[in-house]
């Protein structure tokens, strides 16, 4: 295997996008493949020192005619000095607004012919941001301009092609997880700590979005907390947070729902939940429903999107319509008071986590990708 100089742009901060292109630039240095990753601030997963391993930090400045400082351009310089100072091969995008369009620029800035743009499509870009009319033709640039594309479902390429009228080859890699640090005995603290009771305990995590329908999954506890005692854990933050913690008030379930607020470590407490919960509006994959499956948690979430490509409805977990409360209630209170049910699902959720989406299966399709992107061969075609 040749190994790769690969720069890596992302979202640093917590959510599903910066998750994967921090996790995929460690495991392609534990590969042997040296990573630089250039973003504006330190991914917010890479926490210890990793051989292979660079960060370079995209500085932006303003300047009194600017309205805003021009953080698009300030990427792509940074990335093209990178890229002559350390011989990158690939340019690696996640999420193509702004990213696409500044890996476009510093390829164009660079020596002809020597650097390759990789775009990672991963859910909003192309769902939310992508179909903003000021957004949509440069979205669709990015994409076409891109050397190769990649979306982490057949439901987001598919909607890329239909929402873009492109017939830009767009490869599916799906997200991964770690499987040897999401366990099922991988949880550092007790459960009595949030159930005291030994109530079964319902935990959701997102970055509170409006997509995320976080007023739905208080709304669903709600009802399943009048039919029987549980517990809510809230992991994540964002705009919803606040407008959350007034709806547990005014549903006078505050006293059940705790609101963590951002973990580094989610695989710590994922483990102790009987269910997660995921309602979202939209998902194009999903993640922390594969993430609560590798250690062994049944998930009741939305049938949108691409969760179903990940969790298969009545195995691993139950989908429905994201506004479909009865049915979710049904869902949670089937799987809390039937213990062999939860244990059934939750093996089978581990297994399929294990089997279809381990992390370094997954990652040997990115590296499959830059050897053909290197070689100029397209999918399938030996290289
Ligand atoms: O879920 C979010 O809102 C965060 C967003 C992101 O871009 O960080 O997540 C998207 O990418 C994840 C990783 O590929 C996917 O697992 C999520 O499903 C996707 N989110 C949406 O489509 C809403």
């Amino acid at each position: 295997m040749e190994s790769y100089r690969i720069a890596i742009t992302c979202y640093p901060t917590s959510g599903g996008s910066g998750v994967v292109a921090t996790e995929l630039g460690m495991e392609l240095a534990r590969m042997g493949h040296e990573v630089h990753f250039v973003t504006y601030s330190l991914p917010f997963r890479l926490k210890d020192f990793q051989k292979n391993i660079f960060f370079h930090q995209v500085d932006t400045r303003f300047y009194y005619v600017f309205q805003d400082a021009p953080y698009s351009l300030s990427l792509a310089a940074k990335m093209c000095e990178v890229a002559e100072r350390h011989r990158v091969d690939v340019l690696h995008v996640h999420y193509a607004i702004p990213h696409a369009v500044s890996a476009f620029l510093a390829r164009s800035m660079f020596e002809p012919n020597r650097l390759l743009t990789i775009t990672t499509l991963h859910g909003t870009d192309i769902t939310l941001v992508g179909q903003e009319p000021s957004f949509h033709r440069i979205t669709k640039f990015s994409i076409e301009s891109s050397d190769r594309v990649t979306a982490v479902s057949e439901f987001l390429r598919a909607r890329t092609e239909e929402s873009f009228q492109t017939k830009k080859d767009i490869e599916v890699i799906p997200n991964f997880v770690d499987v040897s640090k999401f366990t099922p005995d991988g949880a550092t603290v007790a459960k009595t700590l949030f159930c005291p009771s030994g109530q079964p305990l319902i935990i959701h995590a997102s970055n509170f979005r409006p997509v995320k329908n976080i007023s739905g999954v208080l709304r669903v506890f709600s009802r399943v907390r009048a039919e029987r005692a549980c517990r809510l854990v809230m992991i994540g933050d964002g705009p919803e947070r606040l407008p959350a913690e007034k709806l547990c008030a005014q549903l006078g379930i505050e006293g059940d729902v705790l609101f963590l607020g951002n973990q580094e470590c989610i695989e710590r407490v994922l483990p102790i939940a009987d269910v997660l919960l995921l309602p979202s509006e939209h998902e194009s994959f999903g993640l922390v429903c594969l993430e609560a499956m590798s250690c062994g948690v049944p998930v009741v979430a939305t049938n949108v999107g691409g969760v179903k490509e990940v969790v298969q409805h009545g195995k691993i977990g139950f989908l429905h319509d994201p506004y479909d409360v009865e049915g979710m209630v049904g869902s949670l209170l089937g799987l809390l008071e039937d213990d062999d049910k939860r244990h059934t699902f939750g093996q089978e959720a581990r297994r399929v986590a294990v089997e279809q989406f381990e992390v370094s299966s997954v990652v040997k399709k990115y590296v499959d990708l830059y050897e053909r992107a290197h070689s100029g061969t397209s999918q399938g075609t030996s290289c």
